[in-house]
């Protein structure tokens, strides 16, 4: 196969809902999409969900502008390749940039399952028809706020619900939802805001005490030593996101101790070649492994659904809705969840049509290559 031209767009999508993290808020998303064309007229879709600031992880829009723009497709248009894992090493010189480099990879991937008749689920291995949507829930301005926004999503029939969580907005807010939830699965995810003193500790093991199903990246993303450290004193499973960039960042925090759960990110992660990999890694040594998002719209989503799909992906994903998010979304039919279940599409290729009129509406930047 081979790619002949390609599209990328800054597109802006505004959120149904303020979203707000222990390190940063947002009420609208610029996420990259990047379109490939084949010699016969077949298009593969990716997205690049990159925050827009350096407070998830080290990239932006704008770094992932550049260095697609500048290095990936570049590398990718006019090679010859039979597969998107063969397709991928045009860019292994490339480090880091997970974030620009996912969108490409999920491209490659979507314009190959299309070329094969294939669905993005079944080209990647996949075996579930359905996968289990969970929510991710913000820091809310007062914990009535909170109990409402988990009512509201318990009511539509999520199974699980993640809330976000902060020094000083952790004990209260899981005591709060634990008493009028008992029985939710229920894990907190604190994006790495607490460190090994004293005060911040005691709070990480109060939090044993609520039947969390994990929690989620308490340290800062390089302190696996930490993770493991925390992991040998409390029952509650620790689960990694930034702390796992690569399936060698998996091998260490494995050898550690350093987690018992993995969030695998198509995005943190450079796509779905290393995400596959990821699973199949974290499979073999027992860790339990689920799909995180970062707020995709419609492409990414569905690369996320395609993922979890995955034998291996055995706890519900942050693969919501799509209105859960955006009020119109950039795929048709949009993603839905029937009492948290949502169905893997079978059609070839994203098994989605991409709303191209709605993109061309909200793009604020396209280049051609
Ligand atoms: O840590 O999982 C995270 C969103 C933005 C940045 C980081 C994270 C998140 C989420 C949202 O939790 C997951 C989603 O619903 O897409
Ligand atoms: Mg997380």
């Amino acid at each position: 196969m081979r790619v002949v031209s390609a599209r990328m767009h800054r597109v802006r999508q505004q959120l149904v809902h303020e979203f707000r993290t222990s390190s940063h808020q947002k009420s609208y998303l610029e996420h990259l999409l990047i379109e490939l064309h084949d010699a016969d007229g077949r298009v593969g879709w990716g997205e690049v969900a990159s925050p827009s600031g350096p407070y998830y992880c080290a990239e932006t829009t704008d770094t992932c502008w550049q260095i697609t723009s500048q290095y990936l497709l570049p590398a990718l248009i006019g090679t010859d390749w039979e597969h998107p894992e063969q397709a991928v090493e045009n860019w292994r010189r490339v480090r880091g940039n997970e974030f620009a480099k996912s969108g490409v990879d999920a491209a490659v991937w979507t314009l190959w399952a299309a070329a094969q008749g294939m669905s993005l689920s079944a080209a990647l291995g996949g075996t579930r028809r359905e996968v289990v949507a969970g929510v991710s829930l913000g820091i809310e301005p007062t914990i009535d706020d909170l109990l409402e926004q988990v009512r509201l999503h318990t009511d539509a029939g999520y199974p699980r619900v993640k809330l976000k969580i902060a020094p000083g907005w952790d004990v209260e807010p899981v005591q709060a939802v634990r008493k009028e939830f008992a029985d939710l699965d229920l894990h907190v995810d604190a994006n790495g805001a607490y460190s090994e003193s004293t005060e911040h500790l005691a709070a990480l093991t109060a939090l044993d005490d609520y039947g969390l199903t994990m929690i989620e990246q308490p340290f800062a993303p390089r302190n696996l030593l930490g993770h493991a450290r925390l992991q040998a004193t409390i029952d509650t499973p620790i689960c990694l996101d930034e702390s796992v960039e690569t399936v060698h960042d998996l091998e260490t925090a494995i050898e550690l101790g350093s987690l018992r759960v993995l969030n695998i990110k198509v995005s943190r992660m450079g796509g779905l070649t290393p995400a596959r990999a990821a699973h199949d890694r974290a499979v073999q040594d027992g860790i339990k492994v689920w799909c995180g998002g970062m707020h995709e719209f419609g492409i990414g989503r569905a690369a996320n659904v395609a993922i979890s799909s995955l034998p291996g992906f055995s706890l519900p994903s942050d693969v919501s809705a799509s209105a859960k998010y955006y009020a119109r979304d950039i795929i048709s039919p949009e993603v839905v969840a029937d009492r948290g279940v949502v169905r893997v599409p079978t059609g070839a290729g994203l098994g989605h049509e991409v709303d191209t009129a709605l993109i061309a509406e909200h793009s604020i930047e396209s280049i051609s290559f």
